[in-house]
């Protein structure tokens, strides 16, 4: 398994200082980094970047763009043009440092397309605008996984790319082999969706480019520790992530905000690790039997199978 976690987390710990932050990711056992783009690299070159993810024995799994204030009012699809434009070419600058540290994936979230009003946006408007702007960062940058982020809500009322069928709809008429999604499994319970069914879908079209976990109760962004309310769901979910070879890094999206963040990282680390053993331990062919039986009750057997 590649595994990261969030950034931000630790930096009040560590001084703000990522050398110390990746010594420590090495020293709990994490794999992989993913980086707020523009706001975690903007002192550091690509190339001291690598050196420094080189030094403490880590890979770049990839950059996660963050638009500032300017985008308030929406990024790809703002209905400015200029924004717009910005918005795309903060993307391709992204998309360029990304490769640079050898990362594979641009995860792009819309935190800010969306609405808040009704009569606010033209709707079929900025679903063309974000569709071509898409296109054109995909074309930019054949050789990286472009990855869509979608969450039903916050800081907007309302998103623009708000669930799987929304995301699964715009990644289709985008067109392209290198445009995918990731999954936040917080932003899926708050949609109600079951996140193993997302990842089933996309899995089976290698579609599934990203993957945050995280756990919550399904009305806020809780970004709770692993498995700690939604255990069931999380087996499933990873089962599925397996069965489909999903290959790039599990993230741990948690705000560990009263815990400390070493100590809430590696108790993400210690329940994947259980679960990954779990699943294995049963198999993924019992637990496809399982399925195959269309039973709640034989559903259930395996919950128990789970606790024994
Ligand atoms: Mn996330």
């Amino acid at each position: 398994m590649k595994l990261a976690t969030r950034i931000n987390s630790f930096l009040p710990k560590f001084n703000n200082d990522l050398g110390e932050i990746f010594k420590e990711f090495n020293h709990i056992g994490l794999s992989h980094v993913d980086l707020n783009y523009p706001e975690h690299v903007e002192d550091i070159s690509a190339q001291n970047m690598k050196e420094l993810l080189d030094k403490n024995d880590l890979k770049a799994n990839g950059v996660a763009l963050r638009f500032r204030n300017e985008f308030i009012n929406g990024e790809l699809g703002n209905a400015d043009k200029e924004i717009s434009e910005k918005a795309v070419q903060l993307t391709k600058d992204a998309a360029d440092y990304c490769r640079e540290i050898e990362g594979e994936v641009v995860t792009i979230w819309l935190g800010f397309d969306g609405f808040d009003y009704s009569f606010q946006i033209n709707y079929e408007k900025v679903w063309q605008q974000i569709k071509n702007c898409m296109i054109e960062i995909a074309d930019y940058a054949p050789d990286l996984k472009i990855s869509i982020e979608y969450k039903p809500f916050q800081p907007r009322a309302y998103a623009f790319i708000d669930s799987l069928g929304i995301a699964m709809s715009m990644m289709n008429e985008i067109d392209r082999e290198n445009v995918g999604i990731t999954l936040d499994y917080c932003h899926m319970l708050m949609k109600h969706e079951n996140p193993a069914y997302g990842a089933s879908i996309l899995g089976s079209r290698q579609k599934l480019f990203g993957v945050h976990l995280n756990d919550g109760y399904g009305l806020n962004d809780d970004g709770l520790m692993i498995g700690t309310s939604s255990l069931v769901k999380t087996f499933e979910f990873l089962y599925y992530t397996k069965l489909h070879n999903y290959d790039q890094a599990i993230y741990f999206d948690t705000f560990p905000v009263i815990e400390d963040p070493v100590e809430e990282c590696e108790a993400n680390l210690k329940m994947i690790t259980r679960i990954n053993e779990k699943i294995d331990q049963i198999g993924l062919n019992k637990i496809t039997s399982i399925i195959e039986k269309n039973s709640g009750v034989t559903a259930s057997e395996l919950v128990l199978e789970i606790l024994s």
